[in-house]
């Protein structure tokens, strides 16, 4: 079980030879997966990359690494390995077994989770696509790829699902995850963020740190999930999002390391025609991000999360480490409100509270890179912090959605946004300055002028490894 079997056309761990049925039907959908990722993955040209495959899903020794072509990946299904005695760990069905099979019941809240999740790893991939173009250096190069493979593998890991148990709709679906694309006019991508351009490398930084740990934390609910494949399967998603994270954090960390060294160096603040990112400019791609990533937690109040909550499809980040009783039907809490312009909180049921629930251990895992980045700031005698802004700052979801807060959190008038926004968003003029840094490196060893190299490489494997082969 533990090992994955690669001597079949879709590698995977979930016996598929056994099912011919389903496997012809994932035969058919794969060709066109492929000719999705021709036209809307990765447009770069390469010959081969320097890629981990999971080769078992087992702690120790999963991954293997090699040189790859890039259509050659060999994506597959992998599931965690099932513990065969699971039960519910929330809800109205707690302690009872966990369900190898859809009831019919949850059907269709359990695909539709499965859709909004699966809609998100092909979207990023499409928002990721001409990054290439443009890599500060080929380590950088290899983990985008990196990343755009494992999203394309985590599209399989929900079109799995829904062919294997959602019959005939689940196969619609599935199609349908090829159809929508990224900002697209006519069928654009489920939620907000994936709508998003991701222009440049600053840009794809802040998507790994805040929208890859928005996937983190929602694939650490549905890894609690009643639908025993559904948990295995986002089990096993976390151990490949791990590297995203740090793709993320460490990207910001090294374009916070050379802005410090240019304001050292030079001894100012405007380090732009040093060939570095201000880190006003940091700052503001780091509200805009942060911000587009809270409203993917949606409302502060929702029915939705309680009844995927009651009824065990959802449940709260570490639910088995909660020191309550896990059905939550007596609790209260407060949540944030917005009344007459004023920033208030109100008691309500902690079951429609969820998302708040999780929007908070998010937002305090998000302080910890800002924590780090500032530290790096402080060790080069800088003493302007970045900051996180105020969860109310720039949001189209939920209680704020239509209020104009700065990123302290005051209330605003429309003339007052207006007036500040250019202050706390990137601007045009921004973007055009990064894009102007936006120029491909790719001799091995050697690094673009806005970011200081990685401490470490991948797998070992020094900084001036050839991690890919450009066509
Ligand atoms: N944009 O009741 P509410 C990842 C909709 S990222 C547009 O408050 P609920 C990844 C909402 O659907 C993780 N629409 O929402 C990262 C609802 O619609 P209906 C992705 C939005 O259901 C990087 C209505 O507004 N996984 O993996 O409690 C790279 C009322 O909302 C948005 C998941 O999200 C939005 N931002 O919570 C690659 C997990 N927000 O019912 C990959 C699955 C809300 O009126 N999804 N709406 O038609 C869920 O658990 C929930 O559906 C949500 C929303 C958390 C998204
Ligand atoms: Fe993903
Ligand atoms: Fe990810």
């Amino acid at each position: 079980m533990s090992t994955i079997n690669y001597s079949e056309r879709i590698p995977n761990n979930v016996n598929l030879s056994d099912d011919r049925r389903l496997q012809r039907a994932l035969e058919s959908w794969q060709p066109k997966f492929l000719s999705w990722w021709g036209e809307m993955g990765p447009a770069l040209p390469t010959t081969d990359v320097y890629l981990r495959t999971a080769v078992s899903v087992q702690r120790d020794g999963w991954a293997h690494f090699g040189h790859v072509a890039l259509p050659e990946y060999r994506w597959g299904i992998f599931l965690s390995e099932r513990q065969s005695e699971r039960t519910i760990a929330f809800g109205r069905h707690k302690g009872e077994k966990a369900w190898q099979q859809v009831p019919g019941e949850h059907r269709a809240d359990l695909q539709r989770l499965i859709v909004i999740q699966g809609d998100t790893e092909p979207a990023s991939v499409e928002q990721q696509r001409h990054l290439g173009a443009t890599a500060p250096s080929l380590y950088d190069l290899r983990n985008l790829f990196q990343v755009n493979v494992e999203e394309g593998r985590h599209l399989w890991a929900m079109v799995y699902l829904l062919h294997a148990y959602f019959g005939r709709d689940g196969r619609d679906e599935a199609e349908s995850l090829l159809l929508r694309n990224s900002g697209s006019e006519d069928a654009p991508r489920i939620l907000g963020a994936f709508n998003e351009p991701t222009p440049d490398w600053l840009a794809f930084y802040m998507f790994t740190y805040f929208t890859d740990r928005d996937g983190k934390y929602q694939l650490g609910t549905l890894k609690e999930s009643a639908f025993d494949p559904l948990a295995r399967t986002c089990d096993f998603m976390l151990k490949e999002e791990a590297h995203h994270m740090m793709v993320g954090t460490t990207g910001i960390d090294r374009v916070v390391t050379r802005t410090a060294e240019l304001m050292r160096e030079h001894d100012t603040d405007d380090i732009a025609r040093f060939g570095g990112i201000p880190l006003a400019v940091i700052q503001r791609y780091l509200n805009f991000h942060y911000s587009v990533s809270l409203d993917l937690f949606g409302s502060e109040t929702s029915t939705n999360v309680a009844n995927y909550f009651t009824n065990g499809l959802k449940g709260r980040w570490q639910e088995e480490r909660r020191k309550d009783d896990h059905v939550l039907t007596d609790g209260h809490v407060m949540v944030d409100a917005v009344a007459d312009g004023r920033l208030t909180t109100v008691e309500t049921p902690a079951l429609v509270a969820l998302n708040q629930d999780l929007r908070a251990e998010y937002t305090a895992d998000c302080g910890s890179g800002v924590t780090r980045w500032n530290r790096i700031l402080a060790d080069h005698g800088i003493d302007t912090p970045l900051t996180l802004p105020h969860h109310g700052f720039n949001r189209a979801v939920g209680a704020f959605a239509g209020c104009h807060l700065s990123p302290a959190g005051e209330f605003l008038t429309v003339e007052q946004w207006e007036a500040g926004r250019h202050a706390w968003l990137p601007s045009d003029a921004d973007m055009a300055f990064v894009s102007s840094l936006m120029r491909p490196v790719y001799e091995p060893g050697r690094i673009a002028s806005w970011v200081a190299p990685p401490r470490q490489g991948i797998n070992g494997q020094p900084f001036e490894y050839e991690y890919a082969h450009l066509a």
